[in-house]
């Protein structure tokens, strides 16, 4: 990652007072880039910093990570070709078989994903896959919803990661499952929108494993000096494209291993 800040201390606060208000009053922007042309992926992460400083300000709890275009499927889909992450907030969680609201999102989308969850502090830079699974008490199937703040779900790189990355929802459930129990490369995934099946995949699509996508993002956080918690819940990222819902549809994970994970979307 370039480490090299353009913006002004006043501009990243800026940016991310627009990119907070279009996450909290769900509406499009156009991208950070179209204003900032030379704004790099360093100061998109600058912007991102100090969106998560405001929100654990306001109240909110961290409770973990994403990691964020780490398959093909989701690299062709966005047109950026490299991975980003972001972070994750107690407040964007929803209950497995639950009834998601559309009306506090601009343009909601879901996407299957491997999740971690850690049992020790993980730390970068030169984390490996093996480091990873060694800190994992165990993996479980989730669903990201993402949704984009950009007009058209249309961004670069440094754009998206000031935008945390699309992050808005996750639902996790299914079944959780030790990492030395099950092969993590090629579990299948089905994703079904109203009982027809709409995408599916293999876990290998992310980075060849999901655990190189968490290394990724440990490697990403040492370079902002900071390091993975124990006990963190962690996606390794989209193993299809996303799929766009609205109100009425209701989206079946169905993981190989791991079981299938619920939700519907209401106004
Ligand atoms: C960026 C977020 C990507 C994933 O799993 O690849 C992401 C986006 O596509 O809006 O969460
Ligand atoms: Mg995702």
């Amino acid at each position: 990652m370039s480490l090299d800040l353009t913006l002004s201390r006043e501009d990243i606060v800026r940016l991310c007072e627009r990119v907070e208000g279009a996450q909290r009053r769900a509406y499009a922007i156009p991208k950070l880039t179209d204003e900032y042309p030379a704004m790099t992926i360093a100061d998109g992460y600058a912007v991102q910093a100090e969106l998560r400083r405001r929100y654990l300000a306001s109240g909110s709890r961290l409770v973990g990570w994403k990691a964020g275009l780490t398959s093909k499927a989701k690299m062709q889909q966005m047109g950026v070709h490299v991975p980003s992450i972001g972070f994750l907030l107690d407040d964007m969680w929803r209950p497995e078989n639950s009834a998601i609201k559309t009306s506090d999102m601009v343009h909601p989308r879901v996407e299957c994903e491997v999740a971690f969850v850690t049992n020790k502090t993980i730390k970068g830079p030169n984390c490996t896959r093996q480091d990873v699974l060694d800190a994992t008490d165990y993996v479980l199937p989730a669903v990201e919803i993402i949704d984009s703040r950009f007009s058209g779900f249309k961004f670069d790189l440094p754009s998206v990661v000031a935008d945390n990355g699309s992050s808005a929802r996750y639902v996790a459930g299914g079944r959780a499952r030790y990492p030395a129990d099950i092969d993590l490369r090629t579990l299948g995934v089905v994703m079904e929108k109203n009982g027809e099946i709409i995408a599916m995949g293999a876990s290998a699509a992310v980075l060849g494993h999901p655990a190189e996508a968490i290394a990724m993002l440990v490697n990403i956080l040492a370079e902002q000096g900071e390091e993975l918690a124990a006990g963190s819940f962690v996606m390794s990222g989209g193993i299809t494209e996303a799929i766009p819902v609205k109100p009425g549809d209701s989206i079946v994970a169905r993981f190989q291993e791991l079981g299938s994970v619920s939700m519907r979307f209401i106004e």
